[in-house]
C-alpha cells in the first residue's frame, strides 16, 4: 500500500528541484511514517544538489532540517506513536552500536552506511515516481510531504513546540550551538572567531554567548550580516574584504597573539587554515564545521599543531539527538535559543527554488518551507 506525497525532487546535479507527486510506501518494520509540516533549508542541501557532494545521489529527495507529526508506525516501533511531534534525525541514535555506547561520539553507525547509499536499511526505498525508484537523502528527505525515516533517526519533541520553527534544530541551529558547547567546550572568557555567518555561524555566536566568552569576532566577506551577529552578542566584526593581508593576521593582531577558539561555518577549505592559524600559540581550537566538496583537502604547516594548536570538526554539534533535542526545543520555547532571527523567509513547497536562489545571494538565513 501507498501513499501520495507532494515533494521536491532533485533529478539531477546542478538542476532546480521539481515539484512532483510521488508514491510513499509504508513503513516497514523499525520504521515511521512522517507528515512534515515545515522544512529549513541548509547550505548542505545546495551543497548535493551542486554536485559537490561525493554521495550525492539522484534522483532524490533532499532536505534534512524538518519538523512532522507521526503518521503511521511500522512493526515493532515503540518510541513514538501516531501523532506525536517529530524532528528527524540526519544522525541517528540507536544507543547500541559501538559509537552510541563509547560516550565519545554522536555519530551512531546503526543506519549510516545505507543512509549514505540513499536507502533504507533494508537496502531499498520508499519513494517512487512513475514506478521508478527515488532515493532517500541523509536518513530524513525532508523535501516531501510525507518522509518515511527508521525510528532511531526521530527525535520526539514536546506537542507545544511550533514545528514551522523548531525544525531549524534539526541541523543548523542545534549545528552551531553544539559545536561550541559539546565540541571545542568553550570555556567562558574565552575569545572566540566565528568565520562565515550564515545559520550555522550565527548559531555557533549564539553558543558563544552561552558559554560566556568574553570576546566573539564575527568575520563574513558579506557585510549584511553583521547586524544580525550583534544582535546574538558578538563584539567585533571583521570583513576579510576590508584588508590587503590575510585574515588570520588580522585576528591574531586584534587578540595579542590570536584567539582561544575558532569556528569555520562555510565550507572553504582556504578559510580552514586561516580559522587554525587564527588561534592562540600553545592552546587555541579550531573547529571545521563547514563540508568541502569532493577532491579538496585541508593543509597548515605542522608547526601549527606542533606549537599546541588543535584541529577539531564537528557534525550536528555532537548533539545526541533523540537524548539532547528535547532539552534544546525547551531552550527555544524559553526563548534562550531564539529561533525567529533565523527565518528571514517563509514559503510554499512550490517556492522552493527561491529558497535556494535566495541563499546563493546571501540575502536569506534561514528559508522555511510550509507544506
Ligand atoms: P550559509 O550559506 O547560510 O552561510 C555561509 C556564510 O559564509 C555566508 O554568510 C557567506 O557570506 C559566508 N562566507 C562565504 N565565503 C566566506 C569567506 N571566504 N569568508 C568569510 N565568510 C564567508 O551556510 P550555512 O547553512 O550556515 O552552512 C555553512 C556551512 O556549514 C556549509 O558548508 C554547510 O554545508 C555546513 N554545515 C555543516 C554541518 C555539520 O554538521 N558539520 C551542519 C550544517 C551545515
Ligand atoms: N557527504 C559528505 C559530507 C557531508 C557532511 O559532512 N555532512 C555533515 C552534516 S552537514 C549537515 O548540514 C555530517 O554530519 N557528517 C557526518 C556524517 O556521518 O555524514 C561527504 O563528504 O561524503
Ligand atoms: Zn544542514
Amino acid at each position: 500500500m501507498s501513499i501520495k506525497s507532494r515533494a521536491a525532487v532533485a533529478f539531477a546535479p546542478g538542476k532546480p528541484l521539481e515539484i512532483v507527486e510521488l508514491d510513499v510506501q509504508a513503513p516497514k518494520a523499525g520504521e515511521v511514517l512522517v507528515r512534515i509540516i515545515a522544512t529549513g533549508v541548509c547550505h548542505t542541501d545546495a551543497f548535493t544538489l551542486s554536485g559537490d557532494d561525493p554521495e550525492g545521489i539522484f534522483p532524490a529527495v533532499l532536505g534534512h532540517e524538518g519538523g512532522g507529526i507521526v503518521e503511521a508506525v511500522g512493526e515493532g516501533v515503540t518510541s513514538v506513536s501516531p501523532g506525536d511531534h517529530v524532528i528527524p534525525l540526519y544522525t541517528a541514535e540507536c544507543r547500541r552500536c559501538k559509537f552510541c555506547t563509547s560516550g565519545k561520539t554522536n555519530l551512531c553507525q546503526a543506519v549510516r552506511t545505507t543512509q549514505g547509499k540513499g536507502l533504507m536499511p533494508d537496502g531499498t526505498t520508499r519513494f517512487s515516481y512513475q514506478g521508478k525508484p527515488i532515493y532517500h537523502y541523509m536518513g530524513t528527505s525532508t523535501f516531501s510531504e510525507y518522509t518515511v525515516v527508521p525510528e532511531i533517526s526521530l527525535a520526539k519533541i514536546n506537542k507545544e513546540a511550533p514545528l514551522e520553527k523548531v525544525c531549524l534544530l534539526g541541523c543548523g541551529v542545534t549545528t552551531g550551538i553544539g559545536a561550541v558547547l559539546n565540541t571545542a567546550k568553550v570555556q567562558a572568557g574565552s575569545t572566540v572567531a566565528i568565520f562565515g555567518l550564515g545559520g550555522i555561524g550565527l548559531a555557533a555566536i549564539i553558543g558563544a554567548t552561552m558559554a560566556n566568552a568574553s570576546r566573539i569576532i564575527a568575520i563574513d566577506i558579506n557585510p549584511d550580516k553583521f547586524a544580525i551577529a550583534e544582535k546574538l552578542g558578538a563584539t567585533d566584526f571583521v570583513n576579510p574584504k576590508d584588508y590587503d593581508k590575510p585574515i588570520q593576521e588580522v585576528i591574531v593582531e586584534l587578540t595579542d597573539g590570536g584567539v582561544d577558539y575558532s569556528f569555520e561555518c562555510v565550507g572553504n577549505v582556504g578559510l580552514m587554515r586561516a580559522a587554525l592559524e587564527s588561534c592562540h600559540k600553545g592552546w587555541g581550537e579550531s573547529t571545521i564545521i563547514g563540508v568541502a566538496g569532493a577532491g579538496q583537502e585541508i593543509s597548515t604547516r605542522p608547526f601549527q599543531l606542533v606549537t599546541g594548536r588543535v584541529w577539531r570538526g564537528s557534525a550536528f554539534g555532537g548533539v545526541r539527538g533523540r537524548t539532547e533535542l528535547p532539552d534544546y526545543v525547551a531552550k527555544a520555547q524559553s526563548g534562550e535559543i531564539p529561533l525567529d532571527v533565523f527565518i528571514t523567509h517563509t514559503m510554499p513547497l512550490e517556492d522552493i527554488n527561491s529558497a535556494f536562489d535566495l541563499m546563493h545571494e546571501g540575502k536569506s538565513i534561514r528559508s522555511v518551507i510550509h507544506f
